[in-house]
């Protein structure tokens, strides 16, 4: 038998080794998180100057698309992805899951997710020359007139051309024909490099360990829940949707007849915009109510002789007026506010973070329109997070998610929206206001605001199917028509085939540019704006002097502080502590937007009533099959079937 003392003095000096190899440990773990903090200081200096590389030699190329401006492009982005290789391998011998400082661990974190740069280098070339020649080939794209009879007229571009004719021509043979035309230039020629483009981006999400590439653009929310939250936030506006989408069916059957269908989908080319995703340019003739006079922002900004400059610099006045940053001389003088008569380049907005703390730009093909007034608002939003974040570690320059980057712009033009702003600001008569004008004005935002959600939505939910393997190269067009029906209840002007592929008639679809960032902004932009007003002592639920609709934060520095404070955050926290700063809340909330919308959704629940109007839609008579030839065959019975693989929901209440 064992003495008892020995026994204890045994388990003593196993004690004293434990805790000796503890402490060692730590003692290595500290040391090595010494190391990593110099290392780190290097890798992001290294990040930041790559980083700004790329964005003078993209901007080069996306304000100028020649093949110099290309070739230079890519060879650059060839040189970064190397860099970025060789720093994700010394970031992966680093112990940085067991780091006790948070911050070090969150960049490492970043850092250890390559991303595209994971590919063999010849394989990251093609997969960035697909890309720039897609975005090459819709922002190049020019089409003709309905009544060309030469080919000297087949000048129009999506910018300025096709985008007036679909806002203001009420000719539905017209808008059919632009609708087409459109698709015609780009579909086809983009179809064969989607595929390669989808093959590519798997292959480099599966070597940064993702099963595709929809989980590897899902990763950045943080939340293997997301899928399901987003799920949930749009059961939630459903009802909203089809209330609105009952009553502009309405409305257009008034106007165009029976090319619109009494409880089909409505006809996607008859919506004033060419994807159908907002509906504001149809509103002056279904306005809840006609009598009474509407204001036309466009019309005032013209006759107030705006310019683009004075455009951005009266959106520049509202976000120093509550506390946020002026724009920085080089702003001024870098961005390409106006479409250069000269050359051809990617007139789709944007904005820029040249990532060396001086240089931000927008360009923008502006014109002189409400809408673009809107988005100018947009894209200052962005440069306005840019600024803010501009002195966090590189890894932490961006939005707390993506969704967030796209709100803040938007988040202000609510306010500049409203009819107390636009009287401030000496756009519209100082005269009170008609209740009725003002729900007229709740109603155009809910065209431009309600209808996009769906669209918002199904954007991504194509392409999640398209990475993940369920939906194959064979079905690309269909299945976009089968969820453009079963989400926002629109079909084509015309039968389609898989030799057609409308999805590449959207700039994001083309150039590689994730979309539920804007559905998820669209849901952020009220929860925000609802706080900031609380917070701002211009919202009271039960009090109809203080309706959200009407709360303009202009000048109202206790609101901007708050936004100044989450917008400073950049991403050093994950999503939901960025949110709590701004609103108190963790998750995403679909109140926010339907509390906005209340008034307008009493009203259209009425007036649908009293119309009798169908809620939801039947099944589309449109088709879509796998070549035209089975189009021709099938007609004119063609016209009255379905196919399987054509749109096969049926989305009613
Ligand atoms: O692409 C944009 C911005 C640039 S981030 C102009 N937007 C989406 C679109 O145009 O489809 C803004 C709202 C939706
Ligand atoms: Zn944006």
């Amino acid at each position: 038998m064992i003495p008892r003392i020995i026994i204890c003095h045994l388990a003593l000096v196993c004690f004293l080794i434990y805790c000796d190899k503890i402490l060692a440990k730590d003692a290595n773990i500290e040391e090595e998180e010494y190391e990593a903090r110099n290392f780190l200081i290097l890798l992001n200096r290294q990040s930041e100057r790559d980083a700004n590389r790329l964005a003078i030699a993209q901007w080069a190329y996306a304000s100028n698309l020649t093949d110099e401006n290309l070739q230079a492009q890519l060879a650059i982005a060839s040189e970064v992805a190397k860099n970025e290789k060789e720093a994700w391998q010394r970031v992966t011998q680093f112990n940085w899951q067991r780091f006790s400082d948070y911050n070090l661990r969150r960049q490492f974190q970043k850092y250890s997710v390559l991303g595209t740069s994971a590919l063999p280098e010849e394989k990251f070339k093609q997969l960035n020359k697909i890309i720039s020649d897609m975005e090459t080939i819709y922002s190049k794209a020019k089409i003709c007139p309905k009544d060309s009879k030469d080919g000297k007229e087949c000048n129009l571009s999506l910018e300025p051309d096709l985008t007036q004719i679909l806002a203001v021509s009420r000719d539905a043979e017209e808008l059919k024909h632009t609708w087409l035309k459109w698709r015609d230039a780009i579909g086809p020629k983009c179809r064969g490099l989607y595929k390669d483009y989808v093959e590519l981006s798997n292959e480099a999400a599966r070597l940064n360990d993702f099963t595709d590439n929809s989980q590897y653009w899902l990763h950045d929310y943080e939340d293997p829940n997301f899928k399901t939250a987003v799920f949930n936030l749009w059961e939630q506006l459903k009802p909203l949707y089809l209330q609105i989408h009952a009553y502009v069916r309405t409305k257009l059957r008034e106007k165009y007849g029976d090319i619109v269908s009494e409880k089909g989908p409505i006809p996607a080319h008859l919506l004033g915009n060419m994807w159908a995703q907002t509906w504001n340019n149809v509103a002056e003739f279904m306005l809840p109510y006609p009598d009474v006079r509407d204001h036309n922002l466009t019309a005032i900004l013209i006759e107030k002789n705006y310019t683009a400059t004075e455009i951005f610099k009266t959106s520049e006045a509202f976000f120093k007026s509550i506390n946020l940053t002026a724009m920085p001389e080089t702003f001024w003088n870098n961005s390409i506010l106006e479409k250069p008569a000269n050359r051809e380049l990617i007139c789709h907005a944007s904005a820029w973070d040249f990532y060396d703390g001086k240089d931000f730009r927008i360009k923008q093909c502006t014109e002189v329109t409400d809408e673009q007034f809107i988005t100018a608002h947009h894209e200052m939003g962005h440069i306005e997070y840019f600024l803010q974040y501009k002195d966090q570690p590189f890894q932490f320059r961006e939005g707390a998610n993506d969704g967030f980057h796209e709100a803040i712009g938007d988040l202000i033009a609510l306010s500049v929206n409203s009819n107390k702003h636009l009287k401030k600001i000496g756009l519209l008569p100082n005269e009170k206001d008609d209740p009725k004008g003002v729900l007229n004005n709740l109603f155009k935002l809910g065209l431009s605001k309600i209808t996009f959600l769906p669209f918002g939505y199904l954007m991504d939910l194509w392409r999640w199917d398209i990475f993940s393997g369920k939906t194959t190269s064979e079905d690309y067009n269909c299945k976009w028509w089968e969820l453009r029906e079963k989400y926002q209840g629109v079909e084509p002007p015309v039968d389609r085939s898989e030799e057609d592929f409308d999805p590449a008639g959207k700039y994001h679809i083309v150039a590689d540019v994730p979309y539920l960032r804007y559905f998820i902004s669209f849901v952020l932009q009220y929860q925000f704006h609802r706080s900031l007003c609380e917070k701002a002592g211009q919202y009271e639920p039960n009090n109809v002097e203080k309706q959200l609709h009407e709360c303009d934060i202009y000048e109202n520095t206790v609101a901007g502080n708050l936004l100044k404070q989450m917008l400073e955050m950049g991403s050093s926290k994950p999503w939901p502590d960025a949110l709590e700063v701004l609103t108190g809340q963790r998750t995403m909330d679909a109140t926010g937007i339907l509390d906005f919308f209340k008034p307008l959704s009493k009203w259209l629940e009425e007036e649908n009533k009293k119309n009798n109007a169908f809620i939801g839609w039947e099944r589309s008579k449109k088709v879509c099959t796998r070549t035209r030839q089975e189009l021709l065959e099938n007609s004119p019975s063609s016209s009255t079937s379905t196919v399987s693989e054509g749109p096969s929901t049926t989305e009613s209440t």
